[in-house]
């Protein structure tokens, strides 16, 4: 059923209905998923809205029972599991297992053609809606403004044409580089379709009506756990630094003994300054060898009460390597950590009491932001949305995030998770999106100098606390 035929069978009912009912119908229920919801609707509902619509607001059931695990597991990331493979044909594997894992996310949507076939036998395809699914290779801007994007799968290439006077163009514009899209569209009339020839590919052109992309399915609910407990989550302590604000640290430490409510704390990478991070760090740093940051990580580490299950993940200031997934801290740097820390690889997938957190540092924020117009460093909310919509936590190659060839994309975000964790750009931010919550957790360091260059300004000391069993947060600040 389209979108049109939804709205006026409600208003047949006498119904108004919220756009995500249409959108959830459309996408999952058949016709007689209306007449299912009407029958239900309580008396007087001139509006029918996602709470109307029990698929929509129950909570997922289906994982957990009794007796919920107060150890958390490492489901993804784990010490010692990123296999870096130096072999270049390895990065066509990535790239393969891109394509092949997100285009399954949204084949039912799209009903993709092979590339090759729209190409080579344009004729077949003439005045239909046709679907594809491609990754992006380039994008630009047309003479009157529409978005060009070029999109290849294992079979070709083609260009594609988003008229700016369509709606959704906004969509269409955030299209990033090596990000995988689906689009329904017409082929144009040109001389390669006229005659029939097999002809250049870049040639062809499509005209796009409608985007899709991997995205956080409709129906997704939030699912906290069946059991009471609290995580916080923090990043980005930059150790060693002249600027790591460690009064207010000191007060978060003493509040932290206050707490026996919160069971976990989550570090999401940067947890020192490192050494030879920028050019003349050094003179911004406090603590001047790597040894002796992380030492005095473990000592602050070990001053919090001894019951938090700690899980560190590292970030472009770890003494790890750069190219993404990074590996967990290497032992030679742990000498000083209490033993309720865990190391994980960057990004991880940590499950805690039934909730998947997924940690990701963040680095690819400057990229995405770099490319998605109106994007701005002070709202790393809506990137986290850019990552959970292109199931992707860091698309662009070759930009400033390093990417490791892999067999696997280690950057897909295969299975939803409950919370999305990142840090990196030091501005604190909270967002819902489909039901996973996002939060970008600032970092507890003052305005550096580079910021200062940059017109970044912090928002640092903040902890946020997330209650396990409704997925509910606060914020705390440790300024003063
Ligand atoms: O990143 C701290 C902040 O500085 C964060 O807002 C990102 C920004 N940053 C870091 N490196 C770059 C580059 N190369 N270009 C633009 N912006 C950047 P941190 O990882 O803590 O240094
Ligand atoms: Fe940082
Ligand atoms: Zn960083």
């Amino acid at each position: 059923m389209d979108k049109r035929e939804i709205v006026t069978r409600f208003a047949d009912a006498g119904f108004l209905v919220h756009h995500q009912v249409v959108d959830y119908i459309n996408e999952c229920g058949g016709s007689g998923v209306i007449e299912g919801i009407i029958f239900s609707l309580p008396v007087g509902t001139m509006v029918v809205t996602p709470k109307d619509v029990p698929a929509m607001t129950l909570l997922r059931t289906d994982r957990l029972d009794v007796g919920v695990s107060r150890t958390p597991e490492i489901l993804f990331g784990r010490d010692g599991s990123s296999v870096p493979i130096a072999d270049p044909e390895s990065s066509y594997a990535m790239f393969r297992d891109r394509y092949d894992s997100l285009a399954n996310m949204m084949r039912g949507r799209v009903n993709p053609i092979p590339i090759e076939a729209l190409v080579k036998t344009s004729n077949r395809f003439m005045d239909q809606q046709i679907g594809l699914i491609g990754m992006v290779t380039t994008t630009s801007t047309s003479s009157n403004g529409h978005r060009m994007v070029e999109v290849e799968d294992s079979t070709g290439s083609i260009k594609l044409l988003f008229n700016k006077n369509r709606d959704g163009f906004a969509d269409a514009e955030a299209i990033v580089p090596d990000e995988v899209i689906g689009v329904k569209g017409q082929l144009a009339r040109n001389n390669t379709a006229t005659t029939g020839r097999n002809n250049m590919a870049t040639n062809q052109l499509v005209f796009a009506d409608t985007l899709f992309r991997p995205d956080i399915p409709l129906t997704n609910t939030i699912s906290p756990s069946k059991e009471s407990g609290k995580a916080v989550f923090i990043s980005d302590i930059h150790v060693g630094s002249n600027t790591f604000l460690s009064e207010a640290w000191d007060r978060f430490s003493a509040w932290m003994q206050t707490r026996d409510d919160i069971g976990y704390l989550l570090i999401a990478g940067d947890v020192v300054d490192g050494i030879g991070i920028y050019p003349d760090q050094d003179k911004e740093l406090d603590i001047k060898t790597i040894y002796e940051q992380y030492d005095r990580v473990g000592e602050l580490m070990a001053a919090l009460p001894e019951r938090l299950k700690i899980i560190i993940s590292p970030g472009n200031h770890d003494a790890v390597r750069a190219a993404e997934p990074q590996p967990a801290l290497p032992e030679e740097f742990r000498g000083n950590f209490p033993a309720n820390v865990t190391f994980v690889e960057n990004p991880s997938i940590v499950n805690i009491q039934s909730v998947n957190g997924l940690m990701y540092h963040g680095r690819s924020i400057d990229d995405l932001i770099k490319f998605i117009p109106g994007a701005s460093y002070t709202r790393p909310g809506e990137i986290m949305e850019a990552m959970l919509k292109r199931r992707h936590l860091g698309p662009i190659y070759g930009e400033r995030t390093p990417l490791l060839s892999t067999d696997k994309d280690g950057l897909v975000i295969r299975d939803v998770p409950d919370i999305i964790h990142t840090g990196h750009v030091h501005i604190s931010d909270v967002i819902s999106y489909r039901g996973v919550l996002g939060i970008n957790a600032g970092t507890w360091q003052s305005q550096t100098s580079f910021q200062k260059q940059m017109n970044i300004t912090p928002t640092p000391a903040e902890a946020v606390v997330v209650d396990l069993s409704t997925l509910a947060y606060e914020k705390f600040c440790f300024i003063n």
